[in-house]
């Protein structure tokens, strides 16, 4: 590479930006035999400060729950509706005010994510994909809304190819025809490429050529890392070699002014060990945390440092009902009760997830549970369970408000930390919850929260049954096509040209 030319791209100033500073959303999937209530997910979210979610639908009592949190929302529109969107303006309309104009100002609805994975997941919808966005946003247009809701369309990164070094990126030229007519109206709109990132995939499908350290973002030795020979950019994970990949694709194209919004990425904490041994709790920790520090510090990418890169982590809740490698269902932050499924190290990333690091959960009254039921359980643990109920007497601190509900969920919470929070001991035939919400109230101190803990019980009194979690079980809708993450030729080349300094 000559001299000059090697200046010019090292001068290329970044005229890309998002529209905010950094942040980490997380996407609510919902394929679980006992999905949580709007409400409680709702409350998750407050409780562990995250303030961006994707839906990859739009619930519309998920939204509700939404409604006034400060919560700001990517709502979809699922692939199913992608065919009758695409193909008239009407419908595209119509679903705008179902979805959308139904929903705002009370839900902080900041973009449409339109379709899922078309171009590799749907291809025969791939020429609806294009007129499905300008309809969509033409109708937020006529509603006054394009200046707050983005329109975009996620991408598997696998559209992506030659990926390392970065520079040398480009799209598959078989989408070319819907992808430069795509960042087109991305760009005239103001909007923003959505793509989704998964190293996990990147380091199986690189059969031994990538490194676990670098899919992981851990420090490596200075010469272990890839430089991309073009620009001279040092990569030190994989995320960022994506993310920059997708930059130069677009300048391939001549498109310099679209930021890329990371959508989707994350790491499953559990698999099948013999075939996916990868799929760890301490790998998912390690990557998700890195993550999260490497987006909010703001450090962006190689090719455009500072500009920060907003990233939605896949995802909220383990969901139990995905079909596929075992790791499928278990990619999420928490399990069905909220219970954090490993533990994130977060320290000085602000508050965000910062519970998950205090691994506190508390025992409560299930919600709309019966009554009757409840007052059982109440009656066992300060009778047989030997909990100390002398709190719940008129007069004492946690008396008011004087409900069955209230009452048993502090003396469902006092037997479970009694009993050391074991697995099993917050069960009460099934009206008992965990929670991570801490559910003290005025100066009734539940077990677990600011430093208070149970009495520890002496061992003989056991649950009612440590059989786990109640049959009532919502049927859900799961969302078929969100997680086709196929065929990642992507990175086939990463690191083959790798140079060492
Ligand atoms: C909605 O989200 C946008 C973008 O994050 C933010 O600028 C705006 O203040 C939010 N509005 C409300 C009412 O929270
Ligand atoms: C589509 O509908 C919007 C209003 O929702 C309108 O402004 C626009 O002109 C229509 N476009 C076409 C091609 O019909
Ligand atoms: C590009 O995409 C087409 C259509 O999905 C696919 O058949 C082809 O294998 C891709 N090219 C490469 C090099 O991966
Ligand atoms: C990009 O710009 C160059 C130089 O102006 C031009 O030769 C090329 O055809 C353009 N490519 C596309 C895809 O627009
Ligand atoms: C945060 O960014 C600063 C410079 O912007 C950098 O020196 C530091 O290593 C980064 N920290 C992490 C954890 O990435
Ligand atoms: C939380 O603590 C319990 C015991 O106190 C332990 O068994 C469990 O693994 C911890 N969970 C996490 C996510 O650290
Ligand atoms: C609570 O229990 C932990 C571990 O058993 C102990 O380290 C801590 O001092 C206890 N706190 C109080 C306030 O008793
Ligand atoms: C716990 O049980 C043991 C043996 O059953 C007994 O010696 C001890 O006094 C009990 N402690 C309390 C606090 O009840
Ligand atoms: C609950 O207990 C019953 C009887 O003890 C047992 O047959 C069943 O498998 C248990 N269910 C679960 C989920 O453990
Ligand atoms: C970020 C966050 O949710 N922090 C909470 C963790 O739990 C303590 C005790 O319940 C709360 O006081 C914090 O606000």
């Amino acid at each position: 590479m000559t001299l000059p030319l090697l200046l010019l791209l090292l001068l290329a100033v970044s005229v890309v930006s998002a529209d905010e500073g950094p942040y980490i959303g997380v996407n609510v999937g919902t394929a679980l035999s006992d999905m949580p209530s709007p409400t409680q997910v709702a409350a998750l979210l407050k409780t562990q400060k995250i303030d961006h979610v994707r839906l990859y639908d739009a619930d519309p009592a998920m939204l509700a729950a939404l409604a006034n949190t400060g919560i700001r929302v990517t709502v979809s529109v699922p692939n199913e509706q992608l065919l009758a969107v695409g193909q008239s303006n009407a419908t595209a309309a119509n679903w705008v005010a179902r979805n959308v104009v139904a929903h705002v100002p009370a839900v902080n609805i900041t973009a449409i994510a339109v379709g899922s994975e078309v171009l590799t997941a749907l291809p025969n919808a791939a020429t609806l994909l294009v007129p499905a966005l300008r309809y969509i946003h033409s109708a937020l247009v006529a509603a006054n809304l394009d200046g707050l809701i983005k329109v975009s369309t996620p991408h598997a990164s696998s559209v992506i190819l030659d990926s390392f070094p970065p520079s040398q990126a480009f799209f598959n030229r078989t989408f070319e025809p819907v992808i430069v007519p795509m960042l087109k109206f991305l760009q005239s709109s103001g909007s923003y490429l959505m793509l989704n990132v998964y190293p996990y995939y990147d380091y199986l499908q690189s059969n031994g050529i990538i490194p676990l350290d670098y899919a992981l973002f851990r420090p490596l030795p200075p010469n272990k890392e890839a430089v991309d020979a073009n620009t001279l950019l040092h990569y030190t994970n994989v995320f960022d070699a994506v993310v920059d990949a997708a930059y130069f694709a677009m300048a391939y194209l001549n498109v310099t002014n679209v930021p890329v919004v990371v959508l989707e990425s994350g790491w499953p904490h559990k698999g099948d060990p013999t075939t996916e041994p990868d799929a760890t709790a301490d790998n998912a920790a390690t990557y998700n945390s890195n993550l999260i520090r490497h987006v909010l510090n703001n450090t962006g990418t190689p090719k455009h440092p500072g500009v920060p890169v907003p990233t939605y982590i896949y995802e909220l809740y383990d969901e139990d009902l995905r079909p596929g490698a075992t790791s499928e269902k278990f990619w999420g932050l928490f399990d069905v009760n909220g219970v954090p499924a490993y533990t994130l190290h977060l320290t000085g990333s602000g508050t965000l997830l910062a519970n998950d690091t205090t691994n506190q959960t508390f025992c409560v009254a299930r919600e709309g549970a019966d009554t009757k039921m409840l007052q059982a359980g109440l009656d066992w643990a300060c009778g047989p369970g030997k909990v100390d109920c002398s709190a719940l007497m008129q007069g004492k601190p946690c008396y008011d408000p004087d409900t069955v509900e209230s009452h048993a969920s502090y003396a469902f919470n006092e037997y479970y930390h009694g009993m050391g929070m074991a697995s099993g001991t917050c069960y009460f035939s099934g009206v008992a919850a965990i929670t991570t919400t801490d559910p003290s109230h005025e100066s009734c101190l539940f077990s677990g929260s600011g430093g208070k803990n149970g009495t520890v019980l002496n061992g003989t009194s056991l649950a009612p049954s440590s059989n786990s979690t109640s049959a009532e079980s919502s049927a859900s809708a799961a969302h078929s096509f969100h997680h086709n993450k196929g065929g990642l030729q992507i990175i086939r080349l990463l690191l083959l040209s790798l140079i060492v300094l």
